[in-house]
C-alpha cells in the first residue's frame, strides 16, 4: 500500500560537526577523548573530515532524492578565544549553507550540538559564570551567516547534555557518559534560560523558524509505576518539551524504547536485536514519542523529526528499522498530529562520542582515505524523498 506524505513534507539527513569534521582542537570534546583514552575512549581524530569534504557529502545527499541537510555548526572553531570571533570560520560555514542551497538542499542549522570551546569549559562550563550570556553573544554572531536559512535548532538534546554535563559533576572515572543517573536540573536550567536566549537573538535577526530538539525517551509505564513514570518522565523529558511551547517548532529524535519500573528506567536487556548501541529494536518508538511529544506540547506546535535511525553493519536492517518508524510516523499523522519532516541519523557513519563502531550512516566512508561509499538505504530512502510516499 502506498502512502503519501503532505506537500513539502522535508525529507533530509542529519549530522553534527565533531562527529564529522575531524581535528576540532579546541573543544571540550575533544580534550576529553584524550584524557580519557585509556577508558576506552576513542579520538575523533581526522574523522570524516567533512571540514573539507562537505559539498561532496551534500551532494551525495541531494543526488539520491533529499531535499534537506541539518548539520551544525562549531562554536568552539567560530569562537576560539571568549570574545574573538573568526571571520574566516564563520565565512566557512556560510559556504556550507550556499552550498547546500545550490545544490537544492534546505540547509537546517543547529548551533549547539553537545560541544564547546575550550575556554567555555575551562570557565566550569554551563554552570560557569556567563554561561548564558556567552551562549547568547555566539548566536549573535552566528546569525550573521544564516541568511535564507529557514529552520535553526539552537541546542541539541539540552536533556542529553544536562544528563552528560551533570554526570561529569560526579566521578566519571574519565568516562565522557555517566553509567546512570538522570539529568543535571540545575545543568537543565541554564539550557533553558541560554534557549531562550538563542531564540530571542535568532527571531530578532533572521526569518528563520527557530526551536530545539529533544532526545525522546519514549518511555512507557509498567503499570504500579505511575509514580516514578510520571518523574522520570519530566526529568528526562517534559521539563524541555514544555519549553517548545513558545517556539515555532519542536524537533523530535527518536531511537528506542524503554519501561519505568518503581526505581526508575529499566536498563535495555541484552537482546540478539539490540542495535549496535545496545538499545532494544524498537521502530515503533517514533510514533510513541510523536505522540508523548504532542500531548505536551500541544497542537499549535508543529513537529520535525530532527534525528531517527539506527547503529548497525548490516543496511537491510536499517531500511526495515526506517519502514517501521516511518510507518508509525504515518499513523501518528493520520491521527491529526502534525509533522513537517524528517531527517534521518546519519547521513554518514560517524564518530558516536567515543565510539567508531555503531555506524547509524547512510554512507560508510574508509577513514583512510575518506572515500564514501553510499549503502543501498540512501537510495532507497532517497527514493521516498522522491515520491513523497512509503
Ligand atoms: C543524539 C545526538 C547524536 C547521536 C545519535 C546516536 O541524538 O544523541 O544528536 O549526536 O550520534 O543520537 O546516539
Amino acid at each position: 500500500m502506498t502512502r503519501s506524505f503532505p506537500d513539502n513534507f522535508i525529507w533530509g539527513a542529519a549530522t553534527a560537526a565533531h562527529q564529522i569534521e575531524g581535528n576540532n582542537l579546541n573543544s571540550d570534546w575533544w580534550q576529553l577523548e584524550q584524557l580519557a583514552a585509556d577508558h576506552g575512549v576513542q579520538p575523533s581524530g581526522d574523522s570524516l573530515d567533512s571540514y573539507h569534504r562537505y559539498e561532496e557529502d551534500m551532494r551525495l545527499l541531494a543526488d539520491a532524492g533529499f531535499g534537506a541537510y541539518r548539520f551544525s555548526i562549531e562554536w568552539a572553531r567560530i569562537e576560539p578565544v571568549p570574545g574573538a570571533f573568526s571571520r574566516a570560520e564563520l565565512a566557512h560555514y556560510r559556504r556550507m549553507i550556499e552550498t547546500a542551497q545550490r545544490l537544492g538542499l534546505k540547509p537546517m542549522v543547529t548551533l549547539h550540538h553537545f560541544t564547546h570551546p575550550l575556554w567555555f569549559e575551562e570557565r566550569g562550563g554551563w554552570l560557569g559564570e556567563g554561561a548564558v550570556d556567552a551562549f547568547k553573544r555566539y548566536a549573535e554572531q552566528a546569525c550573521t551567516i544564516l541568511g535564507g536559512v529557514e529552520w535553526v535548532f539552537t541546542i541539541n538534546e539540552p536533556n542529553v547534555v544536562a544528563f552528560m554535563h551533570g554526570g561529569r559533576r560526579g566521578d566519571t572515572q574519565g568516562k565522557p557518559f555517566p553509567e546512570n543517573g538522570v539529568p543535571d536540573d540545575e545543568i537543565g536550567d541554564v539550557l533553558i534560560a541560554a534557549h531562550r536566549a538563542a531564540v530571542s537573538v535568532v527571531r530578532a535577526a533572521t526569518g528563520a523558524k527557530v526551536g530545539w530538539t529533544i532526545g525522546n525517551q519514549a518511555l512507557t509505564c509498567i503499570p504500579g509505576a505511575e509514580k516514578k513514570y510520571a518523574e522520570v518522565q519530566y526529568q528526562w523529558e517534559d521539563k524541555y518539551l514544555e519549553v517548545s511551547r513558545d517556539d515555532d517548532f519542536i524537533g523530535v529524535q527518536s531511537y528506542t524504547s524503554q519501561q519505568v519500573d518503581e526505581k526508575g528506567i529499566i536498563p535495555h536487556p541484552p537482546h540478539p536485536d539490540n542495535t549496535l548501541m545496545g538499545w532494544a529494536y524498537r521502530p515503533d518508538a517514533l510514533g510513541i514519542a510523536v505522540r508523548h511529544t504532542r500531548e505536551v506540547v500541544g497542537d499549535d506546535v508543529p513537529i520535525l523529526i530532527t534525528e531517527n535511525g539506527m547503529a548497525t553493519a548490516d543496511d537491510e536492517r536499517r531500511i526495515a528499522y526506517t519502514t517501521g518508524a516511518l510507518t508509525a510516523l504515518r499513523d501518528a499523522m493520520d491521527d491529526g498530529i502534525d509533522v513537517r519532516g524528517y531527517l534521518h541519523w546519519s547521513l554518514l557513519d560517524n564518530f558516536e562520542w567515543g565510539r567508531w563502531e555503531p555506524t547509524f550512516g547512510l554512507i560508510a566512508v574508509d577513514r583512510e582515505t575518506f572515500e564514501r561509499h553510499p549503502k543501498p538505504s540512501l537510495g532507497w530512502l532517497g527514493g521516498i524523498a522522491r515520491n513523497n510516499a512509503l
